[in-house]
């Protein structure tokens, strides 16, 4: 159906008029993309199948990857793509007087994710199948996913996503392979000839019911596995007021959580994770078994791998079934498990580290509450051993103390290899944050830089600039993205240059429409496009962005003859709707739009815009149209960054800091082809060490400061002087904790350096191409072979194309 466009033109007009009951003529969009999903989702389900015989019959050792999120974002143009059918589609759909991106709009841009680990955790999906690689995802099929900001007046006022309202084309049901899992109830204990054994009794039990997606790789055979987990009321849970049982078990994939550091502490998010992890190692095992007679060589075919701690569960999960069920001894199952589980750290921000009060999860996980004390205690002794009497490192490193349960803990005690994502997190970690664990476990301790993968932020996100690459060196670099250092040895030719210019203008074109029709903002195309998009957190220090705008809007007003080159500053970031302050500079954002953009004089060269709802396929339209990409954090915070990657393959340059990922850009591009600034990771650990940074300093002999801090209280934005209070209190009265006002004056000065580069366009250009041609590096092709060798030992399993 898909080998030419008329045979595509055929099949789409009869499955349209026998799928929705119409003709051509009278079907809507949505009808026209349900139609064509379903015609793709059948055209990827022989190859489905296909992989799934070769994993069976091959029995080569496969990973299943546990995440709590997969930002996955729309799948009908990436399967397109991936499958090799997007021009015949097109074609046949010019045809038909539609075009391919009007249907693309009509799917919905499921967000089963709140940033930079749920994105990850997708292109890394899409690594694996590209590579050929035996990976699946596990994860759960939330009912709503993050929620739709909708700005009110300058205010975010979050809406309930709905990505399932209109069904969802790549989905297939398998209640044939549901789970139970259990919560609540109590342990009994029984011994038989001197064996103990364990029973979880009075337990309310949730049905777990598998919904498949095919992740398609990229011009190869391979369809994977994405399952995402719902909860259902079971038939053996009805020892309670139905409604309520009903209500209650729903309720556990109803949401995804809408904050991504801190840690909630509520039951219902323990509960999700339990969910997630019992029933993903319940169907890892049932298809290893179907396969495998030994469970005892469980770890020579599997590999388990947590995206973070949120499915740290896995660990006394996996002790439980290898004991309770399979019946195997303590030592057997551990030596198992710890073979068998590896984690990836994302962040080390200290209030995003799990920790679970003791009086909550004992009585939901009663069974994997004593295992994990068990673990506890086994470890503790090994500590004690090893460290006689050094009852503080103990009493440091221990999984459960003074209450709590700690997630990372268990997570590296269970695991066989801990990684950071990016080379400095990576050293954080070791040095300092896990310092005790790497000196007990140093082989244990890894890094794996970030990756993105360049087949949604590069070839589908900007196909346009897709085709210059492939003009002038070829497509091989599209199998094996760091080929497109090739080129690198063509930046000066002046066709080259031109091309990728009027590509760059084309796409500010398109993202300029967007603006005027959503903000109501006309903005300069020939402006710097000057962007910053991602979560809202203090860390990120998008108020450092704000402050430095608000200090060329006073520039301006003071001096006539004060010139500049023209920005665009463009925002795009979603608030936890329970963060104060991060809900408080958004409003400021909206508030000093309105300021600048309606100043006659101000907004002749500079403007100020928030997109809302930043997501996905948002995004897709940003990268492609950003001059300039701000990764500003404090240095040493984050972890590694992945919008930056995106930022780069796409041709903007970075201003940033040493963080992160941005070190590992800089070594790739050269420290001329990037903007940094501010106070380096190891200055900012040494500030928090010896508490010498005073802000009120830099807010009294930094006149620029004192005037933009000062603006946030006198009236400047609004009649209500107390509006932005806490932004000022978190500046001056709680001492500035990211060191917003210590780099104030380092930014000011990189970003006049900006304003100068951009007027040398040949050279603004060339260091956009430098970017691009170094930005292989970060494909996530190359993160994911590196976990792929290092980490799980897997190998490819491929069909014959
Ligand atoms: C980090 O903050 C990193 C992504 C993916 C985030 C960011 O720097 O790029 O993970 N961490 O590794 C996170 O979401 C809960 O922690």
């Amino acid at each position: 159906m898909f080998s030419n466009k008329d045979r595509f033109k055929e099949s789409f007009l009869k499955r349209l008029e026998s799928m929705c009951g119409k003709g051509f003529e009278e079907s809507t969009k949505r009808d026209q993309y349900h139609t064509l999903g379903n015609m793709v989702r059948e055209y990827i389900s022989s190859k489905w199948i296909e992989t799934n015989e070769l994993y069976r019959s091959e029995n080569k050792k496969q990973v299943y990857y546990l995440s709590i999120e997969f930002l996955l974002g729309r799948l009908l143009g990436q399967n397109l793509l991936n499958l090799g059918i997007k021009e015949i589609v097109e074609e046949g759909l010019s045809e038909l007087n539609i075009t391919l991106s009007e249907i693309e709009d009509c799917e919905s841009d499921p967000a089963l994710g709140n940033g930079g680990l749920g994105r990850l955790a997708a292109c890394f999906l899409d690594s694996l199948a590209t590579l050929n690689l035996p990976g699946h995802g596990y994860g759960i099929r939330y009912k709503h996913g993050l929620f739709d900001q909708k700005i009110v007046d300058g205010y975010q006022v979050e809406l309930p996503e709905q990505w399932l309202r209109h069904g969802n084309v790549w989905e297939v049901r398998k209640p044939d392979e549901a789970v139970e899992v259990s919560f609540w109830g109590s342990v009994e204990t029984s011994c038989d000839n001197k064996v103990l054994s364990f029973k979880q009794v009075g337990d309310q039990r949730v049905l777990a019911v598998p919904y498949d997606m095919p992740v398609v790789g990229f011009h190869v055979n391979t369809v994977n596995t994405l399952r995402l987990w719902n909860a259902e009321p079971s038939s053996f849970g009805l020892n309670q007021d139905i409604l309520s049982y009903k209500r209650e078990t729903e309720a556990i994939t109803d949401f995804l959580y809408p904050d991504d550091t801190h840690d909630e502490g509520k039951i219902l998010r323990l509960k999700q994770q339990y969910f997630l992890v019992s029933s993903s190692i319940q169907s890892i095992l049932a298809s290893y078994k179907k396969e495998n007679s030994n469970v005892r060589e469980l770890h020579h075919s599997v590999a388990i791998h947590i995206n973070d701690t949120h499915p740290a569960l896995a660990i006394p999960e996996l002790m439980r079934i290898l004991m309770d069920v399979e019946g195997l001894t303590w030592d057997e199952a551990w030596e198992i498990t710890s073979h068998t589980v590896s984690y990836t750290n994302h962040t080390i921000l200290s209030e995003a580290l799990e920790k679970w009060p003791i009086y909550l999860f004992k009585p939901l996980l009663p069974r994997i509450y004593m295992i994990i004390e068990e673990i506890n205690e086994r470890f503790c002794a090994e500590l004690w051993d090893r460290y006689p009497g050094e009852w503080q490192r103990i009493e440091h490193m221990a999984i459960i103390a003074h209450g709590l349960v700690k997630m990372a803990h268990l997570a590296i005690v269970g695991s066989c290899s801990i990684n950071g994502v990016a080379k400095i997190h990576s050293d954080i970690l070791k040095n300092r944050e896990m310092k005790s664990f790497y000196e007990l476990y140093p082989w244990k301790f890894n890094n794996k830089t970030n990756g993105i993968t360049h087949r949604r932020w590069l070839l589908k996100a900007n196909p346009e600039l897709t085709t210059i690459i492939k003009d002038v060196i070829g497509d091989e670099w599209i199998k094996q993205p760091e080929k497109l250092i090739d080129l690198k040895r063509h930046i000066y030719h002046p066709a080259l240059k031109e091309n990728f210019a009027a590509v760059k203008r084309k796409r500010k074109e398109i993202l300029a429409k967007k603006i005027a029709e959503k903000n109501g903002i006309i903005v300069d195309i020939d402006s710097i496009f000057d962007v910053q998009v991602k979560r809202l957190h203090a860390y990120k220090r998008q108020l450092l962005n704000v402050l430095h705008i608000l200090y060329l809007y006073n520039r301006i007003k003071e001096d006539a003859n004060y010139t500049i080159t023209p920005r665009t500053f463009i925002f795009g970031a979603k608030a936890s709707p329970t963060y104060y302050y991060a809900k408080k500079v958004i409003k400021l954002i909206h508030s000093l739009a309105d300021k600048v953009n309606n100043d006659p004089r101000v907004s002749k060269v500079i403007k100020v815009v928030f997109m809302e709802n930043y997501r996905v396929s948002l995004a897709e339209d940003i990268f492609p149209a950003a001059d300039v990409s701000e990764q500003i954090s404090t240095a040493s915070k984050e972890a590694s960054g992945t919008g930056n990657m995106k930022f780069m393959m796409n041709g903007a340059l970075t201003v940033g800091t040493l963080d992160g990922a941005n070190i590992e850009i800089m070594e790739e591009i050269g420290r001329d082809n990037i903007f940094t600034f501010g106070l380096t990771a190891s200055e900012v650990l040494k500030y928090e060490e010896n508490g010498r940074y005073r802000s009120m300093e830099y807010y009294h002999h930094d006149l620029r400061i004192r005037q933009v801090v000062d603006q946030l209280t006198n009236g400047f934005f609004s009649e209500d002087e107390g509006e932005f209070e806490s932004i000022a209190d978190s500046l001056l009265v709680q001492n500035d904790q990211y060191f917003v006002l210590r780099d104030f004056a380092s930014y000011i000065e990189v970003q006049e350096k900006v304003g100068v580069a951009y007027q040398n366009t040949d050279k603004w250009l060339e260091q956009a191409l430098i970017n691009i041609s170094h930005s292989g590096f970060f494909s996530s092709d190359r993160t994911i072979q590196q976990y792929a060798d290092d980490i799980w030992k897997i190998g490819p399993v491929a069909l014959k194309m």
